[in-house]
């Protein structure tokens, strides 16, 4: 079984980031170690308020511990994270590293053409840095406008808008790239998937409903997809399905997050291995 590390806050409710992460990756048979970055009481994407420990420091006291154990990862995940800790985690995703490890980076910063309260606004050449190396980048549209320095919009792009975003996303120095929240019609909305040469789409009908934490279901289903060997193409089809069903399930006073709960028996048995059973075996 792969072993995947992912980095990113603990937000204590919420559904979003670690708590989403390990069931999601777990769902796809990889196992999946946390580092959490920070341990928040609640998100900042519509609570009021919420209280915020920083674990930086903890950071570098655990990649020594590793290093010294010789604990190594086959992936990183990284999600939401602040400025001081882009450091560290490069550190780490160089120091504990598997042979052939890869690096899957959700910008995780903005959304709906704003940043997340408490980012600076140069925050995204900070995160342009963690993007620098990465095997896959998870931008939305927002993000990626604003790792490339663009005015975000939060509709009217083109594909040919669309394919020269990629370009300058490649630019920063991410081998592939999956933007999310790419849309060319009304009813249809997907991603587009490049390596730099060839540009792939996937697409699922529109659901027209705001939900928070979908960005972070897609990220972790898509890490889980492709260490089980799906192509990037295949692993972002899932992702998307499996978000769609999250917001399916997701009763329409709940508001803060998306019941991904319900996703996990689909997402789990699209990777079940068919088995059968010995009953002489169990009696
Ligand atoms: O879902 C992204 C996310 C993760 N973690 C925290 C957040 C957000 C989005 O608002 O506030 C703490």
């Amino acid at each position: 079984m792969k072993r995947l590390l992912t980095i990113q806050d603990i937000s204590c409710v919420g559904q979003c980031s670690t708590t989403v992460a390990l069931p999601l990756v777990s769902a796809c048979g990889v196992e999946c170690a946390v580092l959490p970055s920070a341990v928040l009481s609640n998100h900042t994407g519509g609570f009021s308020s919420w209280t915020f420990a920083d674990l930086t420091p903890e950071l570098s006291n655990v990649e020594k511990k590793w290093i010294e154990l010789g604990i190594t990862f086959d992936a990183f995940y990284t999600g939401y994270v602040c400025e001081s800790q882009i450091d560290p985690i490069l550190s780490i995703m160089n120091s504990c590293a598997a042979p052939g490890a890869i690096r899957v980076v959700d910008p995780a910063m903005a959304d709906n053409g704003r940043l997340y309260a408490g980012f600076a606004d140069d925050f995204p050449i900070k995160m342009a840095k963690l993007c620098n190396g990465a095997d896959y980048i998870l931008p939305n549209l927002t993000e990626a406008a604003f790792l490339v320095g663009d005015e975000p919009k939060l509709s009217g792009y083109t594909r040919d808008d669309i394919e020269f975003l990629l370009t300058k996303l490649h630019g920063l120095g991410a081998k592939n790239v999956v933007l999310t929240g790419v849309s060319f019609s009304d009813d249809k909305l997907g991603s587009a998937v490049s390596d730099g040469k060839t540009v792939e789409y996937d697409f699922n009908p529109k659901i027209d409903r705001m939900s928070h934490g979908t960005g972070d279901v897609y990220a972790s289903v898509f890490a889980g997809a492709l260490m089980r060997g799906k192509s990037a193409l295949e692993a972002a089809s899932l992702a998307a399905d499996v978000v769609c069903e999250a917001i399916r399930q997701t009763p329409a006073d709940h508001w803060y997050g998306v019941s991904f709960e319900s996703a996990i028996p689909m997402l789990a048995n699209s990777f079940a291995v068919e088995t059968t059973t010995n009953k002489t075996d169990k009696e």
